[in-house]
């Protein structure tokens, strides 16, 4: 995966949970502060109801006067009336819809339109001739005739609770589209754009407020929401990078390359030197890609080695060979040794032991031994658990070779603690055992101390006639290579077999 695609994936990993969180707080906010809002509203419509009630109070105790003759008694008493409730400052007696007494005016008949009156109740005004620059809310309480009593409240208690809400948008006082601000300031306008209203359920009016903009939701998101949000979206688009990382890493495409398949077993034979005769073959791992890339054990398998996958690694070589072995439908009259690679991660349990002992058993019967390879690209401690492991291994009848013979700095010491019965000479002496003196006499003293320890040599990265004669002519038991055959697949490998039968028999 390219850089640039990964850093895009980040970067949108990034930017996605920022925009998801930003979008998510707006909205929690806005809801929030829309219920909050409400719940005020709700409170100033209460407090606004009490006040109401005082005037519908104050109208019902001035309905006995109703039709009465304004006489300076009855004057008196209505000033008593709103002397004693509170927030009231008028009551007038109207008759046909005219007011003819009232505590402010006395006998000063004047018209009173009822169609003013929102639902015939209530009614803002911006003031009168005793209080001009007052807006003043008035209480109707008369029938179908006009015949009943007014009662004024001073406009200063109503927007003095508009005022105390200290909202960051404007608040009113709507009835029927007739509003009265927080100042005090009456006006129509039925165009105040998209509001917020909380209704009264006794008395026809609501207080409204408008809505807030987008802007100022933004401005009342939490400071902490947002670090938040950041942080989050920070630390996601990190561990998104984390995982793209590992996603490339050789150890994660291993894990899933095992179990989608893309891990397969080859098999490469072995022969007697002097005479072709067949001594078995050693299994060899494949990884090729879904997309068709070969990825070479070199690169693979020191992983595997470090991360510990090297036990499954070698598990699925021992099933799948198995697995096809035993399938077989004849049994060899030859035997035949089949070797698989182990390293030292292999020796830390019992698996190895395991697979050895099942793949054994289950081959028996087509003569067919099993044999491992003990490399030592990291080094195999001597310990009670490998020598254990060791014993049962030689008891159970599991050949034991050493791989890469010479190469390492633990050889001679791995022959006492394994007790091989083969050495594999590496391919770098047998290349250059025709043309280069050391490497002869380095394939000399192999085979003299294998001679001693009763070993055999096998030789390995045979590609010439002229290496096999001088190999041979030394004393090497068993060769492979490529002058023999490449590593095959296991079809080929039995395929080839069965043909290798009839032709000897
Ligand atoms: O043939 P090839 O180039 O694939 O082998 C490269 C190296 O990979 C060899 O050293 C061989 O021992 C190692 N190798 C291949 N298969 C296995 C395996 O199943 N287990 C271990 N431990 N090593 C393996
Ligand atoms: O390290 P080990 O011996 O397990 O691995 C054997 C390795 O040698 C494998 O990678 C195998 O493919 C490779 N190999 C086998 N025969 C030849 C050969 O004749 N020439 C070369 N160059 N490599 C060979
Ligand atoms: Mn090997």
């Amino acid at each position: 995966m390219n850089k640039y695609f990964k850093a895009m994936c980040t970067v949108a990993t990034f930017s996605g949970i920022s925009i998801i969180g930003f979008v998510g707080a707006w909205w929690h906010t806005a809801k929030m502060t829309e219920q909050e809002t409400l719940r005020t509203l709700n409170q100033s419509v209460q407090s606004v109801e009490v006040i109401l009630g005082h005037a519908a109070k104050a109208a019902m105790h001035a309905q006995l006067y109703r039709e009465k003759p304004c006489a300076e008694s009855a004057l008196t008493d209505l000033r008593k009336i709103v002397a004693e409730t509170p927030d009231v400052r008028s009551v007038s007696l109207m008759r046909r819809n005219i007011i003819y007494c009232s505590s402010v005016f006395g006998q000063s008949p004047s018209p009173s339109d009822p169609g003013q009156y929102a639902e015939g109740r209530l009614l803002l005004m911006n003031g009168n001739k005793v209080t001009p620059y007052r807006s003043i809310l008035v209480f109707r309480d008369a029938d179908k005739q006009g015949n009943g009593v007014l009662v004024g409240i001073d406009g200063y208690y109503i927007f003095s609770i508009l005022k105390n809400l200290r909202f960051r948008n404007e608040v009113f006082f709507n009835i029927d589209n007739q509003f009265m601000n927080e100042n005090g300031k009456v006006f129509n306008n039925s165009a105040l754009g998209k509001t917020l209203s909380q209704e009264s359920s006794k008395f026809g009016f609501s207080i409204d407020t408008l809505k807030l903009s987008a802007k100022d939701i933004v401005k009342s998101i939490p400071l902490h929401v947002l670090l938040i949000i950041v942080t989050s979206a920070f630390l996601l688009s990190f561990l998104m990078h984390k995982y793209l990382l590992l996603r490339d890493s050789v150890e994660y495409r291993l894990r899933r390359a095992m179990v989608s398949g893309e891990i397969y077993p080859v098999i490469q034979p072995i022969v007697e030197a002097k005479t072709d005769r067949l001594l078995g073959g050693e299994v060899l791992l494949r990884w090729t890609t879904s997309k068709g890339i070969a990825i070479t054990p070199d690169q693979f398998i020191p992983v595997a080695e470090s991360s510990g996958l090297i036990k499954q690694l070698t598990s699925l070589a021992f099933e799948q060979v198995r697995n096809y072995a035993i399938k077989l439908d004849v049994s060899l009259q030859d035997d035949l040794t089949i070797f698989f690679n182990v390293s030292s991660a292999n020796f830390s349990d019992n698996l190895l032991l395991e697979q050895c002992i099942i793949t054994s058993d289950a081959l028996r019967n087509k003569n067919i031994f099993v044999g491992i390879e003990i490399t030592e690209r990291i080094l195999i401690e001597e310990s009670n658990i490998t020598s254990d492991i060791t014993g049962k291994l030689i008891s159970n009848g599991i050949r034991i070779a050493l791989d890469d013979f010479g190469t390492g700095n633990a050889n001679y010491s791995y022959v006492k603690q394994f007790r091989p019965e083969f050495l594999k000479i590496d391919k770098a002496f047998t290349r250059n055992v025709d043309s280069d003196l050391v490497s002869g006499i380095v394939v000399r003293n192999m085979i003299s101390l294998a001679r001693e320890i009763d070993c055999m040599i096998i030789a390995e990265g045979v590609e010439e006639d002229e290496q096999r004669n001088i190999l041979s002519e030394m004393g090497v038991d068993y060769i492979q290579g490529f002058l023999i055959s490449r590593p095959v697949s296991l079809v080929d490998f039995f395929q080839a077999l069965k043909k290798y039968k009839n032709n000897t028999r």
